[in-house]
């Protein structure tokens, strides 16, 4: 039936369960449990399938770089990669959140230079600056909420789904400045030249989705 080899990234985490299922019913499915194995690639039920389980972060890098065919990421990590050679066909609508500001309760935007705490470093600088507001970018590679209580920023951006989160720490949240979802993405590169055996497979995953909402 393919007549290409095809490899998809999978993002490790909480992303992954969500996706183990749609992929299934669009056919595909890993011949061991991708969650439990120390293992990184999987040969599927598919000869010409395979697909490797990788941190979510690095997932644009492998297909934007045509190491992967096609991937499975969080927007806020495609937003923040930020690649033209990304084609985003399908919202997978799964692992859905919101990306967002935060800040201590009460707590008004001081005048001035603004303090932001995020691993989301372009999606923040982009934002403040679309606003005209003058930012202090402060990398952190996790527990953003911190920042605010320690007086080491301002305002955090960070993904909140619940809020309880936030709320644990005194915090709220500010601005909606996205709301996320996982989406299948494809390198435009590969959408080219395996188009044949791509295409079909986006169709199998995008009624997989509209029957997990139906
Ligand atoms: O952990 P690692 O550094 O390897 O990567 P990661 O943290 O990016 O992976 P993972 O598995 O934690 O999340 C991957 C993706 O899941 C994110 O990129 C989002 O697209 C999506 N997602 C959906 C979430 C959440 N929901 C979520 N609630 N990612 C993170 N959270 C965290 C958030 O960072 C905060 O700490 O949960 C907390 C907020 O949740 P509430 O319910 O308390 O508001
Ligand atoms: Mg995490």
């Amino acid at each position: 039936m393919m007549n290409h080899k095809l490899t998809i990234a999978l993002s490790k985490g909480r992303i992954l369960d969500d996706t183990l299922p749609l992929l299934k019913a669009a056919g595909i499915e890993p011949l061991e449990d991708v969650r439990t194995s120390r293992k990184l690639i999987f040969p599927t039920n598919h000869e010409n399938v395979q697909v490797v389980v990788i941190r979510a972060t690095d997932v644009p890098t492998y297909v934007s770089h045509g190491a992967a065919d096609m991937g499975i990421s969080g927007k806020d990590v495609l937003m923040e990669y930020g690649d033209e050679d990304l084609y985003e066909p399908l919202d997978l609508q799964i692992a859905t959140c919101r990306l967002m500001t935060a800040g201590m309760v009460g707590v008004p935007e001081p005048k001035g230079r603004l303090k932001v705490a995020t691993k989301f470093v372009n999606i923040a600088k982009r934002y403040y600056a679309e606003r005209g507001v003058q930012v202090d970018i402060i990398k952190l590679y996790g527990g953003m909420e911190l920042a605010p209580i320690m007086n080491l920023a301002d305002r955090i951006v960070d993904i909140v789904d619940t809020g309880n989160t936030l709320k644990a720490n005194g915090l709220e949240p500010k601005e909606m400045i996205a709301p996320i979802s996982s989406r299948l993405v494809v390198a435009k590169a590969a959408m080219k030249m395996k188009h044949a055996t791509i295409q079909p497979l986006i169709e199998r995953l995008a009624a997989a989705v509209e029957q997990r909402n139906g």
